[in-house]
């Protein structure tokens, strides 16, 4: 009877972790009374008790984990006779403050928060030279994104079994719950779960570069006490890969990448490549996309050269949907390899010694690649809020409300800096 109540209690637990990743410290177990569970040899194959708080109501003990626990771990638990049941130790803060992620690496995001000291080594950065995000997510609704929200990394691959990014992947549960080396939904492509490779031409998009990784990790890293925190808390990451795992690939694997996100029905494409001429292939596939409405964010470069007389593709097509990113740095100013553009180059946002996921780990990258996805991410946000704009408003929206700046003017047309919270309050 009891047992059948614990599972239940478990479950809606889990559901709401898969809803949205609330920040947590180890679990609260509560014991039944005259057990001492907390103390003994059996609850070191979980963790540590590092608290035990003995009140009027019962026994609870914090215990802690390197990794969090396993779903079966949590069942095992939860069934366990001297157990009463087990919960997440949630963060609480005070209400008039932002909630600021807690995830381990977060001080050093200064792209996120620029406190004017985590710039880092070389320099040491401006505060407030950030994307304003964390004023943004204390806005109630839409401020950290909504699973609703399905942004393609168009790129190497994700690793999508990062502790920070396996939460935050768009599953296709027909492929997942299917058998393999079948086209279980019928789309076209055999076991694409995450994502698909059009580089190698199956289903497994893993990243063997770390790029792709990396630009997941701005857009949507989790917030969830580990490692890094993207721009969205809340959204769900499609990888499509068609660039090898070197780093290069072509347009004819690029054109089908984007076909597939159409496909997946993507809201926002995050493409942090570029080279090649002008090419008609590749421009029918950016209006395809504008035509099913998805926002296509392009990096604008990183030749150090004028987008306005040189063209950089594909940020320089000319469709609506396109949002071509220039790169700035922690202190403030157009980072050296960033292409510009008054006309071209919409928006800028951080691009230098960014601090993100990668294939297994995490790691410093610099270019206008990790500009476009904190962009991407705050197109989310934005559309978490205002599902019904067009790709051609979200890139007039993001372009009146950047943040001008002297030192960013001549950078792109907004004349400054990507502001998510001024993106997401239309000021
Ligand atoms: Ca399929
Ligand atoms: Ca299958
Ligand atoms: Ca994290």
């Amino acid at each position: 009877m009891n047992s059948k109540l614990l599972v239940t209690a478990v479950l809606t637990f889990l559901a709401a972790t898969a809803a949205q990743a609330t920040p947590f410290n180890g679990y609260i177990v509560k014991v039944k009374k005259g057990s001492n569970f907390l103390s003994s040899k059996a609850v070191s194959n979980y963790g540590h008790v590092t608290k035990i708080a003995p009140t009027s109501f019962g026994t609870f003990g914090r215990l802690e984990t390197n990794k969090g626990l396993s779903d079966k771990a949590m069942q095992t638990l939860a069934n366990n006779p001297e157990i009463e049941y087990i919960e997440p130790n949630y963060i609480i803060t005070i209400n008039s403050d932002k909630a600021s992620p807690m995830d381990a690496m977060f001080g050093k995001q200064w792209g996120m928060t620029n406190t004017g000291k985590n710039g880092g080594i070389f320099s040491p950065g401006v505060a407030g030279e950030d994307i304003n995000v964390a004023k943004a997510w204390d806005i109630t609704k839409g401020a950290t994104g909504d699973n609703t929200v399905r942004i393609a990394v168009i790129d190497t691959g994700v690793d999508y079994n990062h502790p920070d990014l396996k939460g935050q992947m768009d599953v296709n549960l027909a492929e997942l719950n299917g058998k393999p080396g079948v086209d279980d939904d019928g789309d076209g492509f055999i076991d694409d779960i995450y994502g698909y490779d059009f580089a190698n031409k199956d289903g497994d998009p893993a990243d063997g570069h770390g790029h792709g990784t990396h630009c997941a990790g701005v857009i949507g890293a989790s917030h969830n006490s580990i490692g890094v925190a993207g721009v969205m808390a809340n959204v769900k990451i499609v990888a499509i890969k068609f660039l090898s795992d070197a780093g290069s690939g072509e347009t004819i694997d690029a054109i089908s990448a984007i076909d597939y996100g159409i496909k997946r029905k993507v809201q926002v494409m995050s493409n942090s490549w570029g080279g090649g001429e002008k090419e008609q292939s590749l421009l029918d596939a950016i209006t395809a996309a504008e035509q099913a409405g998805i926002v296509f964010v392009a990096a604008a470069g990183n030749e150090s050269s004028n987008n306005d007389s040189t063209a950089s593709y594909p940020a320089n097509y000319d469709v609506s949907n396109v949002i071509s990113v220039g790169a700035f740095t922690s202190q403030g100013a157009k980072s050296s390899f960033s292409n510009y553009g008054l006309k071209t180059v919409h928006v800028t946002a951080p691009g230098s010694n960014i601090l993100s996921t990668t294939k297994g780990a995490y790691a410093n990258m610099s270019g206008t690649s990790m500009a476009a996805p904190h962009v991407s991410g705050v197109v989310g946000l934005l559309l978490s809020q205002e599902p019904g704009l067009t790709p051609a408003q979200v890139r007039e929206r993001l372009v009146r409300t950047s943040t001008q700046t002297a030192k960013l003017k001549s950078a792109s047309m907004s004349g400054g800096r990507v502001d998510a919270y001024r993106a997401l309050m239309n000021q």
